[in-house]
């Protein structure tokens, strides 16, 4: 296998066997997923781009029902709310601004953009989650977005001012002609902005269930200033955001439009002092992901023998990785709760434990959960006062297995 971004070498340094697509959660009684794929993740000896070793055809992932809704949490829909009206403020502030989203969802994001009459379109194959944007008054295509839907688009609306994305650009292996489409769409002043799971705090937090099917590659300042080069774009700005266990904001233009932030090249010095894509450091990130599947399994295999009540909270697609990885089912935790009604009624995938609505977590409320959505830990923990008063304890697995009291 060679990488997606130089065709260089590969180097492995975690595989986590084989597993299911982490958004499949199939109907009870029906048969086992029938689709599985060699979970391993490998940094290029080129252009040191870490990324999945297999990749798995776009249209299992991304259909009319995938299930994800990235307004079900209430500090994502403030933070793309919040990012909204900063676009609006200071990069669409020309005449008839154009604003393009990849993978807009349900249109947490664009919905506000919408609000202000700004004109914009949101770009997602998902159907089911494209209507839900739509009917918020999001104009949307339902496409995936590629160089040959940059070329439509422009037909259609002219040029972009702005390109967004988050959570998405690391879902596509085919980023060349992702970058040739940009090119194409944005203007010469226009900025592309994407947000994704920052490779630094995933080796420093060992929070390898942010490894699966979905999440092809894992950024960094390093490999995408590489990235953007290669195309004929600069890497300008970088943010860190704390959403989602970690992420960095990336702002591209093109070359010699914008003078680099200093934070750029601060990030950069830090990757580099850190070592972070050296395999020695990423060989330490694989020792502590295998302690950890220990330490876990450790710990709900002695709660069975105690008779504890244990559920999961958050039928997350990270926690399609956490269970199949630890070879975790119905019998180490009864079920998991999670707001999304497509999850509902389900099974999660390969490890097939019953997915249920809030209202089963407290009745009655169990001894322990395990928190698959960790990442939402202080929005979860401020609600579930009632876990908390009968005397519930939390697991966690990032950085390491701990017990927090509710
Ligand atoms: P959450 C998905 O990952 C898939 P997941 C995708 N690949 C990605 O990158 C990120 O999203 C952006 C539920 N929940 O956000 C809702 C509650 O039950 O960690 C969700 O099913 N109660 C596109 O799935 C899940 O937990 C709550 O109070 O790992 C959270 O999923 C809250 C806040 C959430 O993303
Ligand atoms: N931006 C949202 C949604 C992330 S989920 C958030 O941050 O919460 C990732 C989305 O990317 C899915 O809805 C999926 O359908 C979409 N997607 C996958 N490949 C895509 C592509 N090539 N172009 C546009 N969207 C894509
Ligand atoms: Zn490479």
């Amino acid at each position: 296998m060679a990488c997606r971004i130089c065709s260089g070498r590969l180097h492995p340094f975690a595989d986590f066997g084989s597993q299911p697509l982490s958004d499949a959660f199939a109907a009870p009684g029906g048969p086992p997923e029938p689709f599985a794929f060699r979970l391993a993740v490998g940094v290029c000896t080129g252009c040191s781009m870490v990324q999945l070793l297999e990749e798995v055809p776009r249209e299992r992932m991304f259909h009319a029902d995938y299930p994800y809704l990235s307004s079900g949490s209430s500090v994502m829909r403030a933070h793309f709310e919040s990012l909204a009206g900063r676009l609006l403020d200071t990069e669409l502030t020309g005449p008839d601004p154009f604003v393009v989203e990849l993978g807009c969802n349900d249109g947490a994001m664009l919905a506000a953009i919408a609000r202000a009459g700004v004109r914009h379109l949101g770009v997602e194959p998902s159907g089911g989650v494209a209507d839900v944007a739509a009917a918020k008054g999001v104009r949307v295509r339902k496409d995936f977005f590629e160089a040959a839907t940059a070329a439509a688009i422009l037909a259609e609306d002219g040029p972009a001012d702005v390109v967004y994305a988050a959570n998405t650009l690391c879902h596509i292996p085919y980023l060349d002609s992702i970058m040739k489409g940009l090119d194409a769409l944005l203007r010469p002043s226009g900025v592309f902005v994407f947000e994704d799971p920052y490779l630094g705090d995933i080796v420093e937090r060992a929070s390898f269930d942010q490894i699966y099917d979905e999440h092809f590659y894992f950024f960094s300042a390093t490999t995408v200033r590489g990235l953007a080069r290669r195309h004929g774009f600069e890497l300008v700005d970088v943010e860190r955001l704390p959403v989602h266990g970690g992420e960095v904001r990336y702002t591209l233009a093109r070359r010699g439009a914008r003078k680099p932030t200093p934070a750029v090249a601060a990030l950069l010095a830090a990757e580099e002092a850190a070592a972070l894509h050296e395999p020695a450091t990423l060989h330490r990130f694989a020792d502590r992901v295998a302690a950890t599947r220990e330490r876990l399994v450790e710990l709900l295999t002695g709660l069975r023998e105690q008779g504890a009540r244990v559920y999961g909270y958050g039928a997350t697609a990270k926690s399609a990785t956490v269970l199949n990885y630890c070879g975790i089912g119905p019998d180490l935790i009864t079920f998991v709760s999670d707001t999304t009604p497509a999850k509902q009624g389900r099974l999660t995938p390969g490890s097939r434990i019953p997915v249920r609505d809030p209202g089963a977590f407290a009745d009655p409320y169990p001894d322990y959960a395990v928190l698959f959505a960790w990442n939402h830990a202080e929005e979860i923990m401020a609600k579930e006062t009632g876990f908390a008063a009968a005397g519930g304890t939390w697991i966690l697995y990032v950085p390491e297995v701990h017990l927090v009291r509710a």
